[in-house]
């Protein structure tokens, strides 16, 4: 569990006393939260000893291996053989591979250029690995803001819970809705954003919940004020807690990737970003269960996902979505799990318009998903197949899983006006085609 180094003086709401502390919604603001991201790093950073038991390797057997794969073809096979995707550079793809995953990469034609025993890896990045990172939200930090954040503006917000993780974490949504208050219905249009469906991806909670607070700081400007009133707003910024909680145990990175199952060979997790019904574990998911992309043993197996399930097909006013993830700096619209366009031309056109003008705030890359690998059971073309919902997979912008706090605020701000962006044409996508 990550320690809290602020300054209780400044930002009480956030420091570590807090957590047993009353709740002080009037502290809570936007502003003050991103003070607090962005406050020097030196009065933060972590003491040396603290720091090497931060970047500590997880002793699972893992590689970083870096294997030629020229399209998207080839990275779909490797997803297929398990291997977890991390970075695409031109012909070359690099991750991690578990044992199973390497014997698969040696016996099956594929041409491994390096291979890295994952403490190896780590060790090479420590000098490189920003100190500061106590700032990020874990699961605990992250439900007492959002229950601020709720008290604080009682008339538009409420906070509940869409059901609980495999370990019986409350996986929480914020709503902000004008009238409407829990699980009510509205038939005002809904956008949605989930964070966290990966556990390391820590920096795809920071950004719905700071978005979050900004919408309550903001929410007397005309604008927001006329999104508030006329819109269903849902944000779940960590959908995975037991896999967030579980990277950050013991203050060390595990470069954790899914869920908290225990599968029936004792291995640990289901990703949940192949566990969707959307052609589920037909490309570029793997059966095997120690594998960091397995699909799991049927579609919607995990309570998790089937939580997104049961909200998705529950609100049918939903129009807009973003499901945050990290990091290639991309904007992906469906389809992820086929080659093909979305059939109707008119949704494509609303996609790739709203990709573009998104990635124009965020400087991200805006493309089809499957562009970049087929990979099946993913959560976005499950939203969209299944609800007509304008879903993007947002993958936000760093070097690496554990980018460090500097990355946060402007991260927060781009991927802001993103989101703005995504209320403006929640009322009515279809505006925007011709
Ligand atoms: O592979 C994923 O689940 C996402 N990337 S990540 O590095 N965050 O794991 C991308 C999902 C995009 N969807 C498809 N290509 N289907
Ligand atoms: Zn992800």
């Amino acid at each position: 569990m990550k320690k809290l180094l602020i300054s209780i003086a400044l930002f009480g709401v956030l420091c570590a006393r807090a957590v047993s502390a009353p709740l002080s919604p009037e502290n809570i603001s936007f502003n003050q939260l991103l003070k607090d991201i962005t406050a020097p790093a030196a009065a933060r950073a972590p003491e040396p000893e603290e720091r090497s038991a931060i970047l500590s390797a997880p002793s699972d057997g893992r590689y970083w291996v870096t294997v030629k794969a020229a399209d998207k073809y080839a990275r779909t096979r490797l997803l297929e053989a398990g291997m977890d995707i991390v970075e695409i550079k031109g012909d070359n793809v690099s991750g991690f591979a578990g044992p199973h995953t390497m014997e698969l990469l040696q016996s099956g034609g594929f041409v491994v250029l390096s291979r890295v025993p994952l403490s190896e890896y780590l060790a090479g990045r420590q000098k490189d690995f920003p100190a500061a990172d106590a700032v990020y939200h874990n699961y605990k930090e992250t439900w007492d803001l959002l229950k601020q954040m709720a008290a604080k503006n009682p008339d538009i917000a409420s906070l509940f819970s869409i059901g609980k993780s495999i370990e019986g974490r409350d996986i929480w949504c914020l709503r902000i809705n004008s009238n409407a208050k829990g699980e009510a219905p509205s038939s005002k249009p809904g956008a949605l954003f989930i964070g966290n469906h990966h556990a390391r991806e820590h920096l795809s909670n920071e950004v719905p919940l700071l978005f979050a607070a900004w919408l309550f700081d903001h929410r007397g400007d005309t604008a927001i004020k006329g999104y508030i009133a006329g819109l269903d707003i849902y944000i779940i910024p960590m959908l995975n807690p037991d896999g967030v909680e579980y990277d950050i145990k013991n203050g060390s990175y595990q470069y954790f990737r899914k869920n908290a199952r225990v599968n029936p060979d004792k291995s640990i997790g289901v990703d949940l970003n192949r566990n969707y019904d959307s052609w589920w574990c037909e490309s570029g998911a793997s059966t095997y269960p120690g594998a960091d992309t397995y699909c799991g043993p049927k579609a919607f197996s995990e309570p998790e996902s089937q939580a997104v399930k049961r909200f998705i097909e529950a609100r049918k006013n939903l129009k807009t979505h973003i499901s945050y993830h990290s990091y290639a700096s991309s904007i992906l619209y469906p389809w992820g799990g086929k080659e093909e366009d979305v059939p109707k031309a008119q949704d494509k056109q609303v996609f790739v318009k709203m990709a573009a003008e998104m990635a124009k705030l965020t400087g991200y890359t805006p493309e089809k998903s499957s562009d970049m690998y087929i990979a099946t059971g993913d959560s976005c073309d499950w939203a969209y197949a299944a609800g007509g919902i304008f879903a993007f997979t947002f993958e936000l912008e760093g070097n690496g899983f554990y980018p460090g706090a500097a990355i946060i605020s402007k991260a927060v701000s781009s991927n802001i006006k993103a989101a703005v962006y995504l209320l403006s044409v929640t009322d009515d996508p279809y505006k925007l085609a011709q």
